[in-house]
């Protein structure tokens, strides 16, 4: 039973935390409302109406300005049942330790799926794909969609992500340099960036437009499950890289496209942005 956008339910939670309930199922909220004694709010009858018996209860532990975007993207898409629960990085732009308690490494995204603790972005879109997702297509079934579908799925965490996270952790230490180290600092930053990053991140940059000039879709015609994957970090490397549509023509269409869809304004919706890379 899958029940379409509209509605979302905030929970107040004694600790501070947000629980937000989005597009959920009668067993989902009667369990959690007999798990938190703090739950202030209370169902509107739409809310109520909406309810089913047979959706499965999916958790996001989602985390401010991360990769765990992609799995709302994907919930949006597969139009399940799902709830959030948002954690802020903190001064220090790390994930708060209570991640720690869903999974050992306390990052994000991790999902729960029941009692089954998920973690990995591309291994949660591909177990949810291949659980729930069946009928809406977003695996190819061809050999060569398939094939795509795979190494993207891979490629844009084990290739490009590191080169972005490298980036983005050289800029800050650049912008957090104390005066006195700072020349210093930023002579070093600068060496990296012009002998390692630089080259590096245009060469992703053009495989990329390479690759979505001969296909809309990083694994064909279709959207797949790789694109969200990509999602999230080819907006990075947009924003991180200063290209734009003149240099970057379809990759620049392929984000532009990415962020018509209707999954993703409903996802942006809840974790209240207007796209990915804000
Ligand atoms: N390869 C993992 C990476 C997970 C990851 O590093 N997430 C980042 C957010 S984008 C995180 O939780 N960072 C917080 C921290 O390291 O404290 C995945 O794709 O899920």
């Amino acid at each position: 039973m899958q029940i379409a956008n509209a509605y979302s339910i905030l929970y107040s939670i004694e600790d501070n935390r947000d629980l937000k309930l989005c597009n959920s199922s009668s067993w989902q909220v009667r369990e959690q409302r007999k798990k938190s004694k703090h739950i202030k709010h209370k169902m509107s009858d739409t809310e109520n109406k909406a309810i089913t018996s047979n959706s499965p209860s999916i958790v996001v532990y989602w985390l401010a300005d991360s990769r765990a975007d992609r799995i709302l993207l994907l919930l949006e898409e597969l139009e399940l049942p799902y709830v959030i629960q948002k954690f802020e990085r903190g001064p220090d732009k790390l994930a708060p330790a209570e991640l720690k308690k869903i999974h050992p490494l306390g990052k994000s995204p991790v999902i729960k799926d029941g009692d089954k603790v998920v973690a990995e972005s591309g291994f949660i879109i591909d177990y949810l794909i291949s659980k729930y997702g069946k009928e809406k297509h977003l695996k190819p079934t061809n050999e060569e969609d398939l094939f795509q579908y795979n190494y993207f799925l891979h490629y844009i965490e084990g290739s490009l992500m590191p080169i972005l996270v490298m980036k983005y952790i050289f800029l800050n230490l650049q912008k957090q340099a104390p005066w006195l180290v700072k020349p210093v600092v930023n002579g070093i930053c600068n060496k990296i960036d012009q002998l390692y990053l630089g080259p590096n991140i245009r060469a992703h940059l053009d495989f990329l437009e390479g690759e979505l000039k001969q296909r809309k879709w990083l694994a064909g015609e279709q959207f797949s499950g790789a694109d969200i994957q990509a999602s999230f970090t080819l907006e990075m490397l947009l924003k991180r890289s200063n290209a734009n549509e003149e240099n970057v023509p379809n990759l620049s269409r392929y984000v532009a496209a990415m962020r018509e869809r209707p999954a993703y304004k409903r996802a942006m919706e809840k974790v209240g942005k207007s796209c990915i890379a804000e």
